[in-house]
């Protein structure tokens, strides 16, 4: 029988964590390590804060704060994933602007708490979106869906509901990955393993190294899967390799949780990035989804996201939503109304989600037509090196496999802001920003090594 982490083994378990950063294989220190320190009581003139150290900018949102301090006119943030467009704006969503005026207009509308678990048209469509309408999960009533806090949060909850109620604590993450799975796991009480994921050689998957990291990770172990546009590096599995990984996971019991931050970013359509989820779900085996409407609705700002657990029975799904109220009420109580209004208007009208797929797709293709920019503008300036990884990865990022000291040069000279690992927000780029960020990795390959 499993109880509920007391608060001594919680403590005690973080800082296991937290004293010992996690080491990758390639020796690289991941940045989920958090700095707990006492404060003092004794000076009663001095602040009891006196000896709090100050903590660093977080690797990819700290970017945009040193951003928004640079006072150069030619300064261009390709650091968070948001995008913008030709223009170099944000982009609110046409269906969004709609969705909006029709919810202002309806007088019927409140602002009373949701439920713990969110708005429930709102639940239901989201499992509907990334497992298909036609879902025998769903039909069986063996999804049950949350409102989160969008993917982040979604993650999160998921991760403390794991770390309270499930056998296992250790989750495989991929490496690299997005950098913040490594801190929600670790903080909600897990085990942070990483597995082989990309191959700097070939700038491509690492799918045997992968296989042998998964197929020796205990039995029942989580694994955290990108569903589509993995992040950072642009590289997913194949459908192919996806049903290897599938099988091997299935084979040896491990509980898959799929993060899908950019269904419809990467191929343009909404069902084509579902596969891999799709596939997880067809063979009856049970499955974590974490969903976020940040950045294929533009919804970054509304915090609109959804967990969806899949579980083998009906009656185990309700149960399952039993407890994960009991995780939500504590930690923010219930979810904020606004977004999900939003999300759920477009997706229960035909013609708003009809436009929404229209919008998408275009968002996707301007990605797209910047990779192509960007790879022929580095062709003309006859920059050594094989920039084809550029057109080839997929989503939002390119990993350009700039090093560290090239990525500071190119924000001391150039000042482009990007993340340190070299990850280029493609969707922050424009056919007028092209020339400057191609040359500024022009003179970093030539002059930094
Ligand atoms: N999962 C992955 C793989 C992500 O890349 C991001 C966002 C999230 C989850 C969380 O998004 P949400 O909570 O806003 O829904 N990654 C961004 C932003 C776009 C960030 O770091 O917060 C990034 O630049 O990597």
């Amino acid at each position: 029988m499993k109880s509920c982490l007391t608060s001594d083994r919680r403590l005690s378990i973080l800082s296991g964590h937290l004293t010992t950063a996690t080491i990758d294989k390639e020796g690289n220190s991941s940045s989920s390590s958090i700095c707990f320190s006492p404060t003092s009581s004794s000076a009663s003139d001095s602040s009891v804060f006196a000896n709090l150290p100050r903590a660093p900018e977080d690797p990819i949102l700290g970017v945009t704060v040193a951003y928004n301090k640079d006072p150069s006119p030619v300064k261009l943030n390709l650091g968070v994933g948001a995008y913008r467009t030709e223009e170099g704006k944000p982009l609110v969503l046409n269906v969004v602007r709609q969705a909006e005026k029709l919810l202002v207009n309806d007088r019927s509308r409140v602002k009373e708490y949701l439920p713990i678990v969110g708005l429930a048209d709102f639940n239901k469509l989201s499992a509907k979106l990334i497992l298909g309408a036609d879902s025998p999960a769903i039909l069986g009533n063996l999804v049950t869906t949350v409102q989160c806090l969008s993917g982040t949060g979604s993650l999160r909850v998921g991760a403390e509901f794991l770390a309270r109620h499930y056998y296992q604590r250790t989750i495989y993450i991929p490496n690299p990955t997005w950098g913040n799975h490594g801190k929600i796991f670790t903080l909600a009480g897990l085990t942070v393993k990483t597995y082989r994921y990309y191959d700097p050689v070939t700038r491509g998957l690492n799918i045997q190294g992968l296989l042998e990291d998964l197929g020796s990770a205990p039995s029942g172990a989580i694994v955290l899967l990108h569903a589509c546009a993995h992040n950072p590096t642009g590289v997913d599995p194949t459908l192919e390799q996806w049903e290897q990984i599938r099988r091997l996971m299935r084979s040896k019991r491990l509980l898959p949780f799929f993060d899908s931050a950019y269904q419809g970013f990467a191929s343009g359509s909404l069902d084509e990035d579902a596969k891999s989820v799709r596939m997880f779900v067809a063979d009856g085996g049970e499955c974590f989804i974490a969903q976020s409407y940040a950045k294929n609705m533009g919804l970054y700002g509304e915090r609109v996201g959804a967990l969806s657990i899949v579980c083998k029975t009906a009656d185990v799904a309700t149960r399952v939503e039993s407890q994960l109220k009991l995780v939500i009420r504590p930690m923010y109580s219930n979810p904020p109304i606004h977004g999900a209004s939003i999300v759920s208007t477009i997706l229960k009208d035909r013609n708003l989600y009809q436009e929404w797929t229209l919008e998408l797709k275009a968002m996707a293709d301007r990605i797209i037509t910047m990779r192509k920019q960007l790879f022929d503008a580095l062709r003309a300036r006859g920059t050594p090196g094989d920039w084809s990884h550029i057109i080839k990865q997929i989503g939002m990022f390119t990993f350009t496999g700039l090093n560290t000291k090239q990525v500071a040069f190119m924000t001391r000279e150039y000042h482009i802001y990007m993340t340190s690992d070299g990850r280029i927000s493609m969707a922050g780029l424009s056919s007028r920003t092209v020339p400057h960020l191609a040359d500024a990795i022009h003179a970093a390959v030539t002059t930094v090594v």
